[in-house]
């Protein structure tokens, strides 16, 4: 993939700003750059490696060079303001469409930001949303997949296990065009984020709906067992404990696991 070819793939998507990196720290902090020097939404950076990539909370996103897709999109904050907390839902469903759509598979979301393929990380989504104040400046979109084996972080790296699309494919994959369908699906759902019709799609993908799952909400503190529900319209999710209640979560601190793991 090389930057020729990528702005060729993203013609016609309306972005005001495209640039593709060899090698860079993380995508999502050249589109902070860009945000804060004025730049218009929709705009997208692209890696072939990233050196500094990160997930949730500082953790590290693993992206080595010729293998994967590390992206970052910088949404219109206008369309986000009100359902910032269905913005990782975003990327998830984007992801799962572009991986159904082209390839015919059958992706699931473990929310909030994890795209699975055959019950392993194939994408994780990173939303970051800039604030001046109450005003809420930039929505930045990163989105990083797994696509061919060295891709995947070795198995002793992980808390939960990875895999890639053409492990599951069996064949190669064009990252680039990759690139494009996963980022028409993004700038076609953004205008609908607060729809019933997104909240839907993203809750039909679902992984472990009405199944016992584990969550935790930090080393430190028990971890609960639960039986998922779905999705509330703020983006949360619905949860039966085995007391009999029902919770509803945000996405913050809480990681989820198959009760079987
Ligand atoms: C995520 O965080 O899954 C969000 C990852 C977002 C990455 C994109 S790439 C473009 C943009 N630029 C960035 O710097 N980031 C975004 P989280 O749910 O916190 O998961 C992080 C955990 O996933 C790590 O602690 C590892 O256990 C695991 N991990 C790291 N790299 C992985 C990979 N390539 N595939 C599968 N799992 C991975």
């Amino acid at each position: 993939m090389d930057a020729r070819q990528l702005k060729t793939n993203l013609e016609n998507l309306g972005l005001s700003q495209v640039a593709f990196f060899e090698s860079v720290g993380s995508t999502n902090d050249v589109v902070a750059g860009w945000a804060e020097d004025g730049a218009s939404p929709p705009a997208l950076a692209a890696a072939d490696e990233q050196t500094a990539g990160r997930g949730r909370h500082g953790r590290r996103w693993h992206t080595p060079p010729g293998s994967a897709l590390a992206f970052s999109l910088l949404l219109d904050p206008r369309l986000a303001e009100r359902h910032l907390g269905r913005a990782p839902g975003l990327g998830g469903l984007a992801v799962c469409l572009a991986l159904e759509r082209e390839f015919g598979l059958a992706p699931a979301i473990k929310w909030p930001n994890d795209v699975l393929l055959e019950g392993k990380k194939v994408c994780g989504v990173l939303a970051e949303a800039h604030w001046s104040g109450e005003r809420l400046l930039a929505l930045i979109l990163g989105i990083g997949i797994n696509v061919a084996p060295p891709s995947v972080p070795p198995a002793e790296a992980l808390s939960f296990p990875a895999t890639c699309i053409e492990a599951v494919l069996n064949r190669s994959v064009d990252r680039a065009a990759l690139l494009r369908a996963v980022a028409e699906q993004v700038l076609a759902w953004q205008d609908r984020l607060g729809s019933a019709n997104f909240l839907a799609a993203w809750g039909q993908r679902l992984a472990y709906q009405g199944q016992r799952v584990t969550l935790a909400t930090s080393d430190a503190a028990p971890s609960l067992s639960a039986e998922l529900q779905g999705l509330a319209p703020d983006g949360s999710l619905i949860v039966h404990l085995e007391d009999g209640s029902t919770r509803q979560l945000a996405a913050g601190e809480i990681t989820m696991r198959p009760a079987a793991n």
